[in-house]
C-alpha cells in the first residue's frame, strides 16, 4: 500500500515540477537562464558559492525567455547586441586562471557569422568559446598570443548542443562538444587581467581575442551571439570527462521516474552524493 502510494506521489512530482539539473559540485557561477532566476535585466547566480556573481543583460537591457533545454533559456539577438555580463571578480579574470571550466548549453540561429557564446579576459590575456564559419571555437591565449590554442569542431544551427571548455593545472587545454571532447591543445595558466567578461557577445572592440590572432575588425554587433543559451556554468576546476558528460545529458522521463521512486524510497540521495 506504501508503494502505491509512492508511486502516486512520483507521478505527481513528475507532473507539477519543470525538470531540474544537477550540476557538479563547485561551480562559482551557475545561471540556470529561468524565469525563476531572473530580475529585470539581471541574471542571477544560483551557485551557492560564497560569492555572488549576478549577470548583467546588455544591449536592450530587456531578458527575453524561451523554452530551454532544462526549464527556460535566454533569448539573444544578433541586431540588439544581447549580451550577459559577468563583472570582474578575482575568482573569475582578476587573479590567474589556472583550473578552469566552462559549459554551456546553446541553440544558435546561424552558424556562419562569428558569434561569441563566451569571453573573459581581453586582447592580452583570455578564454573564449564562440561560433564561426559552421564551427564551434574554445580558445586560450596568453602574453598576446606567446601562448594561444584555438580548437575547432563542426557544430549545427538551429539544435541544442552542449559546450565545454577544461582547462587544467597540467597545461592542457581541451574542448567538448555534446559531452565529448573533440581536442586537446596546450594550455597555460592565464594571468590576472581585468578586462570584462561577456556571454553571448564581447565587450569593446579588443576585447578578447579569436584564431586570427586579433580580436578587432571581426564582425559587426559586437559578434554578439543569435539564439538561445540554458544552463551555464564556470568552474575554477577542471571537471572530469564524466562531469562533462554528465552536463550533456538530458534527462529521460522513464529514468526520471525511477530517479523519483527511489527518491521516495530513502535511497536516490545516498546514490547522488557517493563520489
Ligand atoms: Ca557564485
Ligand atoms: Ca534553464
Ligand atoms: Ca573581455
Amino acid at each position: 500500500m506504501r508503494q502505491i502510494a509512492l508511486v502516486v506521489v512520483a507521478f505527481a512530482v513528475i507532473a507539477g515540477t519543470a525538470v531540474a539539473a544537477v550540476i557538479p559540485p563547485g561551480a562559482i557561477v551557475h545561471y540556470t537562464m529561468d524565469t525563476v532566476d531572473t530580475s529585470g535585466s539581471t541574471i542571477l547566480d544560483t551557485s551557492g558559492s560564497a560569492t555572488v556573481h549576478n549577470g548583467a543583460m546588455s544591449g536592450t537591457g530587456v531578458v527575453s525567455h524561451a523554452g530551454g533545454v532544462f526549464g527556460q533559456s535566454v533569448v539573444f539577438t544578433t541586431t540588439n547586441s544581447d549580451s550577459v555580463n559577468i563583472p570582474n571578480h578575482p575568482e573569475i579574470n582578476t587573479s590567474a586562471v589556472t583550473d578552469r571550466t566552462v559549459a554551456m548549453w546553446f541553440k544558435a540561429d546561424g552558424t556562419s557569422l562569428r558569434q561569441v557564446l563566451f569571453e573573459e579576459g581581453g586582447g592580452t590575456h583570455g578564454l573564449n568559446m564562440y561560433i564561426y564559419n559552421d564551427d564551434l571555437y574554445v580558445g586560450m591565449w596568453r602574453d598576446t598570443g606567446a601562448t594561444e590554442t584555438y580548437l575547432s569542431t563542426p557544430v549545427d544551427a538551429g539544435v541544442w548542443h552542449h559546450a565545454a571548455f577544461v582547462l587544467d593545472s597540467s597545461s592542457t587545454f581541451t574542448g567538448y562538444l555534446d559531452g565529448i571532447a573533440f581536442d586537446t591543445g596546450v594550455g597555460a595558466t592565464v594571468p590576472a587581467y581585468a578586462n570584462e567578461n561577456f556571454i553571448g557577445g564581447r565587450n569593446g572592440n579588443s576585447d578578447t581575442r579569436f584564431e586570427t590572432g586579433t580580436g578587432s575588425g571581426q564582425g559587426a554587433n559586437s559578434n554578439a551571439f543569435g539564439g538561445m543559451l540554458d544552463q551555464f556554468v564556470l568552474y575554477n576546476r577542471a571537471l572530469t570527462d564524466q562531469e562533462i558528460l554528465g552536463l550533456s545529458v538530458i534527462p529521460e522521463p522513464t529514468t526520471l521516474l525511477i530517479w523519483s521512486l527511489l527518491a521516495g524510497l530513502g535511497v536516490g540521495l545516498g546514490w547522488r552524493r557517493r563520489k
